[in-house]
């Protein structure tokens, strides 16, 4: 049967084919529709794990237990679960398990770009990585015999334009009725790993990757296409599409099993052309590896080493390097984008964050867009990764930081211990919180860091598409699951001021914060209210008396997308505003102009 599937569908697909029984994920661009995709299916166990490190232990755990497991997350989460991909990777498993990485070269969604590659190498996984949706498809299958066979997590590669394309597939399998039975078999010398345990555990991963070089050998995925022998281009992932569509006639070794490499397949390929060249994105992996098997292949003189590829930055590189004849470019896009007027992101009408965000702007900033040194009397406000990041943009511009997810909290203690004279507010999203958050509250209440936390509660993951979390109540089936509660959390961890308030009240979250930020001491404020997409009914929406509106513009601070100007006076799209649900404009107008529809 014949499906049109997105790399990730077709990794869904394939694992759930392949008998997976537990599956795990943190949700992130591009990785987030692998557990979606799973968990419309029955017999099988899924859940949004509070991070990726814990997914990673949840789905090893089920792998000690002889069962198929998989834990998916984008590239910056296997970061955060670096510690249990390294552990894994030493104490092997009994059932068979994937950790599906996807990348996002050009940043398209994530706070950086980063090649993983070189994780898998790191932690002497082996990784393999698919070039389309049927190869993500069959792919699944050899993964969980490749982890059996070698006792090791295997590392599925993708990225974004593989993750979220959709090509054709050809589903040629179905799940088995006799999945295996879970049992675990207690042997402490591979599952314990103090010292003693450890060091033996070294030879066996030494051993399992000599095994895996022979393996990948007669790795059926893997193919040599000989065509013109004046130039050999070794390519891998999405790069390889790339490089079939500009160089029409070249000799091609595609490289499915990319750690480890197959040496003797390369080293043949190398010997029947002239040149050989890597097409790859991001990092110069492949062609490193081929350097130290002496080949002189080059790619990154001629590829660029940052951002995504497309086939016409290929094709520019190649006819660059010399390698195409005609500086004329052979390929044209099908589509050319039409030309739209530059637009900011900006968050939504009726958001919950927006309020917070301009209490905070009006608090702790006094020239928000001037960067420079910071003012006596000026807050610095650290901020978390999600939806109310698009908070730094104007008319906001409420916020200082950004790095990675959970580290507001610690560069608040950080700066504060520092000893900037200034006060520090850190601000994160509810499951921002949830996933690495936590740790850096109990740092401030155990070091007594000078700061307030604020904990933007909108009840989802917005940012990835409106995942649960542990504090929403909402399964990753959607149905009905414990809630850990916020504020019962923050008074366990030990913070003895917590506030919380409505983030739809201005006044309120203006005193609130003015209090925290004089007292002394660790303070939470966490300021609740629905994500607009999550409120059935909104209520009855805002109008702008013209004989009132001054033409003040001070509306339009909010940066609600509901507001605009028409003669010089704000007007609200009715049909945009999400009304009595929000208020918030019609609490910062000067002139009272702004009134319910109706009044
Ligand atoms: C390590 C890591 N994992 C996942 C992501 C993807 N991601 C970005 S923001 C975010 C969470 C957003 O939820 P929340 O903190 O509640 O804020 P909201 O978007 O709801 O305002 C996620 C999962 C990421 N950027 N980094």
């Amino acid at each position: 049967m014949k499906q049109l599937l997105s790399g990730n569908e077709a990794m869904a697909l394939g694992a759930y084919h392949a008998g997976v029984a537990v599956a795990t994920a943190y949700p992130g661009t591009p990785s987030t529709e692998i557990l979606e995709n799973l968990a419309r299916r029955d017999r099988i166990y899924v859940e949004w794990s509070t991070n990726e490190k814990v997914a990673l232990e949840v789905a090893m755990g089920a792998a000690y237990g002889g069962v198929r497991a998989l834990a998916s997350m984008k590239h910056v989460g296997l970061n955060v679960a670096a510690d249990p991909f390294f552990a894994v990777s030493t104490t092997g498993i009994i059932g068979g398990l994937v950790v599906i990485s996807c990348d996002d070269p050009g940043e398209h969604s994530s706070q950086g770009e980063q090649d993983n590659r070189h994780l898998a190498k790191f932690a002497k996984v082996p990784m393999l990585e698919p070039t389309d949706s049927q190869e993500a498809y069959d792919l699944m299958d050899w993964l969980f015999k490749i982890s059996e066979e070698f006792d090791t997590p295997v590392l599925l590669r993708s990225t974004t334009r593989i993750s979220h394309c959709k090509t054709v597939v050809d589903v040629s399998r179905e799940r088995k009725a006799d999945l295996k039975q879970p049992a675990f078999i207690r042997s402490p010398s591979k599952y314990v790993m103090v010292p003693s345990n450890a060091r033996p555990r070294r030879n066996v991963m030494e051993d399992r990757i000599i095994k895996l070089r022979s393996y990948v050998e007669s790795f059926p995925m893997n193919e040599m296409i000989l065509g013109d022998r004046k130039l050999g281009i070794v390519s891998s992932g999405v790069a390889y599409q790339y490089a079939r569509e500009v160089f029409k006639n070249a000799s091609f070794l595609k490289l499915v099993t990319t750690y480890p490499i197959p040496v003797g397949l390369v080293r043949r390929f190398a010997k029947e052309v002239e040149r050989v060249i890597v097409i790859e994105e991001l990092d110069p992996y492949l062609e490193e590896a081929l350097h130290q098997l002496g080949i002189p292949a080059t790619g990154k003189d001629f590829i660029p080493i940052i951002g995504e590829l497309t086939p016409e930055i290929v094709e520019q590189g190649a006819i660059k390097a010399g390698l195409l004849p005609s500086p004329k470019p052979v390929h044209k896009s099908a589509v050319s984008a039409p030309q739209l007027p530059a637009r900011r992101p900006q968050l939504c009408a009726g958001c919950p964050h927006v309020g917070t965000e301009y209490v905070l702007r009006q608090l702790c900033f006094q020239n928000p867009s001037s960067p420079g040194p910071i003012k006596k009397g000026e807050v610095v406000v650290t901020s978390d990764i999600g939806c109310y990041t698009l908070g730094v943009y104007p008319p906001l511009s409420a916020l200082d930081t950004c790095a990675c997810m959970g580290a507001s909290i610690g560069q608040a203690i950080g700066l504060q211990k520092a000893g900037v004279p200034n006060k520090v507010v850190a601000v994160l999203g509810d499951s921002t919180f949830v996933h690495s958050g936590i740790t850096g509250l109990v740092d401030a209440v155990y070091n007594q860091g000078n700061i307030t936390v604020i904990i933007l509660d909108n009840g989802t993951t917005a940012m990835t598409g409106h995942q649960g979390h542990p504090g929403t109540g909402i399964s990753a089936r959607r149905t009905k699951a414990a809630v850990v509660k916020l504020e019962k959390l923050v008074e366990g961890l030990g913070v003895k001021n917590v506030n919380v308030v409505n983030a739809f009240d201005l006044k309120a979250i203006e005193s609130t914060l003015k209090r925290c930020l004089e007292t002394e001491g660790p303070s939470v404020i966490i300021s609740r209210g629905p994500c607009p997409l999550n409120v059935k009914a909104a209520g009855k929406p805002f109008k702008v008396d013209a004989d009132q509106c001054t033409g003040c513009y001070t509306c339009l601070d909010i940066g609600c997308p509901a507001i605009s100007l028409s003669d010089e006076k704000a007007v609200i799209d009715a049909g945009v505003c999400l009304g009595t649900a929000c208020g918030i404009c019609a609490q910062v107008c000067p002139q009272e102009a702004i009134s319910e529809m109706g009044k």
